[in-house]
């Protein structure tokens, strides 16, 4: 074992037949704490390796609801890929039990865990190098949606109340100044100043949800590009992984946070600004992959929306980032001070960007269509 410090307390109540080999923290996930276990097992003699992940009960405060979704959601859409001929082990997430039979296990120290199988010969981006891994990004989430088409949207527990609701994360914001509970809120007041101009954006969304004119659908809500697994050798998408946020939501939700993510031409947490942009050639790859799986079933007002969610999700992902640094940096996990607010200030420049190109964003998408 070369990692020993990395071996967490619960691997010995998997129910994995085999020698642990080794053990690494894995992943640039902002919200769980993931670990890469390698087995040798005992029936093959072969390696074999499982995501064991820790699971931030402070942001998910039902791990036992969050669980029943993922298990039941997997479920459903191992039906899917065996229906049309795929490798259920390489396009969905294979829970593995404890040995009490569960999926989820709390250590002594109260810690929650849950452990997959990992997908092999798989690489996840935090950052899209090419137009043709944005396509593919746009395929699998697109996929993923209409897999999940006709999924019972009433039998998900809402793992996170509120989630994309953007009127309600806009007044949490403009409470966290408000409060400004750590005395950060002189410091950013030109941040502030920049969510609170676009105020009405906020609220432009959900009242057409609210009065049926965007139909509810079961969403991934996390479509960041690193939620996407792809192939190592060919980079064809494989599998959508981080099920945490499968909840009823807008398909708006789904098309845009992976924009956000994944079109802007620098790092989340870039400093230098003037390295950040919105890529209308990573816009166009990735609509046109999204497209090509769910066409047929976006309705007219869904379509025209499409550019705007880009820049709605970013501007809810800027107020999130900033929210968290004014109230102590206690939701994202950070790797620096002001981690946050320089995740914010990107945010910043992309939402700046996409207003000057909103024009050109709605060109492509007629293009697409
Ligand atoms: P977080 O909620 O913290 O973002 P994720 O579930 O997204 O956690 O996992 C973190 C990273 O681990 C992902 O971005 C992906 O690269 C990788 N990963 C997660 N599950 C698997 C899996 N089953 N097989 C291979 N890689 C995985
Ligand atoms: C978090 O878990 P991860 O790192 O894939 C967050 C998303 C944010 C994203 C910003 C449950 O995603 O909502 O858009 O960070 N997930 C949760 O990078 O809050
Ligand atoms: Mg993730």
């Amino acid at each position: 074992m070369s990692n020993p410090q990395y071996v967490p307390a619960v691997v010995p109540r998997l129910e994995i037949p085999g020698t642990l080999t080794d053990a690494a923290p894995f992943g640039n996930g902002h919200i769980n704490t993931t670990y890469l276990l390698s087995f040798l097992s005992r029936d093959s003699g072969s390696p074999q390796k499982y995501i064991l992940q820790q699971i931030n009960t402070q942001v998910f405060q039902e791990p036992e609801h969050l669980m029943e979704n993922i298990f039941s959601v997997c479920t459903y859409l191992r039906q899917r890929v065996l229906a049309r001929g795929g490798d259920p082990e390489q396009e969905t997430l294979t829970l593995v039990p404890f040995s009490n039979g569960e999926h989820l296990l709390y250590d002594n120290e109260g810690r929650c865990w849950r452990c997959y199988r990992y997908v092999e010969n798989s690489v996840s981006y935090d950052f899209a190098d090419t137009p043709q891994i944005m396509e593919g990004a746009g395929r699998a989430f697109g996929r993923f949606q209409m897999d999940l088409d006709g999924y019972p949207a009433e039998k998900l527990w809402e793992t996170i109340p509120h989630f994309h609701d953007t009127p309600s994360r806009y007044a949490d914001f403009c409470r966290a100044v408000e409060e400004d509970s750590l005395g950060r809120a002189d410091s950013v007041q030109e941040e502030i100043a920049f969510w609170k101009s676009r105020e009405a954006d906020f609220y432009r969304v959900q009242p057409l949800l609210e009065e049926g004119r965007l139909p509810l659908r079961v969403t991934h809500n996390d479509t960041k590009l690193n939620n996407v697994l792809f192939d190592r050798d060919t980079n064809a998408p494989l599998c959508v992984v981080d099920l945490d946020t499968i909840m009823p939501g807008l398909s708006l939700y789904d098309f845009g946070d992976s924009l956000r993510a994944g079109a802007s031409t620098a790092a989340e947490d870039e400093r230098d600004l003037s390295r950040v942009s919105f890529s209308l050639e990573m816009f166009e790859a990735f609509t046109r992959g999204f497209l090509s799986e769910t066409r047929s079933v976006l309705t007219e007002e869904e379509l025209a929306l499409l550019p705007f969610s880009a820049k709605l999700m970013t501007m809810e992902c800027g107020i999130r980032f900033l929210t968290d640094y004014l109230q102590g940096d206690t939701y994202f996990k950070i790797h620096r001070p002001g981690h946050n607010l320089d995740r914010c200030r990107t945010q910043m420049k992309l939402v700046a960007d996409m207003e000057t190109k909103s024009r050109e964003m709605m060109d492509i998408l007629r293009r697409c269509l």
